[in-house]
């Protein structure tokens, strides 16, 4: 008999438009890991109501979301790509996993303070348990792993402090998952301030490469880039992280190791090095927009792969809720 496979659980928010960062930090682990994997993969759309939404651009944003995890090499037919707000547990098992959280854990979480401190005016109960949720949504699944960018290991650690707290009062009930961080070392950084993450909520456009810009747009905004007055490709985070942060982009999407890269730009200015990033980023992306727009507007297809999949994922999930609420001594609703 076949050995039966891992489980593999991730999924971004349906916030803004994703970037580089979300492609090669995340994406394209999700699609390296896919066979050997039994995989699931959720639309956070719950997460996205921890920042005030326009329902009209919401409701479109996370549609895409799903056609992009699919544009991007996910068969829908053989991973559980489905929302997050369509399966109910998540909901239910959260609000029970609240109560094994303490204040002093989430407290920690450097998410929420700074995203408290990006929304000021806005620093809503929702942001402060937002790790509260992301654990049940692994939980429910029983993953063994989850790959995600080094920005979330923190809300992982926390997912497996609960699991092993839980398991401690009632038995074996949680797997304890372990995160999967990929090769992209700190992640990919801002092209305008290399000591920031690229991030798809920046408010500058040129910072960030976003999956749907065209070819000349992402080659000017890397011949934009900010790096330093010398002229020398050399690998140095520390006095050099503008060069060394296309190092590591050029370097992921093409395979090349540093030293590589070095010698394959020595005695060559920074501009021909920045074209070449940008040709080898436009390259990459390409294939995945030419699917992404003919697959976004075939309403059919995508009601009916995220139909099935919300089906199997409440059922997945359901037996984890059940068994949960057994434990901790709720009773069944009488039929
Ligand atoms: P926001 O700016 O709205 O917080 P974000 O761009 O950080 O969003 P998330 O939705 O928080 O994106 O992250 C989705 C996934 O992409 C996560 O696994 C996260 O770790 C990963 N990721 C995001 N930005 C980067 C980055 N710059 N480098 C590597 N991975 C990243
Ligand atoms: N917080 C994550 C999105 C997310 C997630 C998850 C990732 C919500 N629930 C469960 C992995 C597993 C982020 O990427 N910002």
């Amino acid at each position: 008999m076949e050995d039966k496979k891992k489980i593999l659980y991730s999924g971004m928010q349906a916030t803004g438009n994703l970037t580089l960062g979300n492609y090669l930090g995340a994406l394209r682990n999700w699609k390296t890991l896919n066979e050997e994997y039994e995989c699931f993969f959720g639309v956070m759309d719950f997460h996205s109501l921890t920042v005030r939404q326009n329902p009209a651009e919401f409701r479109q944003r996370a549609r895409n979301l799903f056609a992009l995890y699919v544009a991007a090499g996910l068969d829908p037919e053989k991973n559980c790509i489905y929302f997050q707000s369509h399966v109910s547990t998540h909901a239910e098992l959260s609000w029970i996993l609240n109560c094994y959280t303490y204040m002093g854990e989430l407290n920690r979480m450097t998410q929420f303070k700074d995203k408290a401190s990006k929304h000021s005016d806005n620093i809503n109960a929702g942001l402060y348990t937002y790790p509260v949720l992301m654990a049940a949504d692994i939980l429910l699944y029983q993953a063994d792993v989850v790959p995600v960018g080094k920005d979330q290991l923190q809300h992982l650690e926390i997912t497996r402090d609960i699991a092993q707290r839980f398991n401690g009062l009632y038995g074996d009930v949680f797997t304890v998952p372990k995160p999967y961080t990929g090769k992209i070392g700190a992640g990919v950084k801002s092209l305008q301030n290399p000591e920031k993450k690229m991030s798809k909520s920046d408010e500058n456009p040129n910072a960030s490469i976003y999956l749907m810009d065209d070819a000349d747009t992402i080659r000017r905004k890397f011949k934009r880039a900010v790096t330093d007055s010398d002229t020398q490709v050399r690998y140095d985070v520390k006095e050099k992280p503008g060069i060394s942060n296309l190092m590591d982009i050029y370097g992921a999407v093409t395979g090349k190791d540093m030293k590589d890269i070095e010698s394959e730009f020595a005695g060559v200015g920074y501009g021909d090095f920045k074209a070449a990033v940008g040709e080898a980023v436009a390259g990459l992306l390409a294939p995945m927009q030419e699917r992404f727009e003919e697959i976004k507007n075939d309403k059919e297809y995508l009601d009916r792969v995220i139909g099935a999949n919300d089906e199997k994922a409440f059922y997945v999930s359901n037996k984890t809720l059940r068994k949960v609420k057994k434990k901790v001594g709720l009773t069944d609703r009488i039929k």
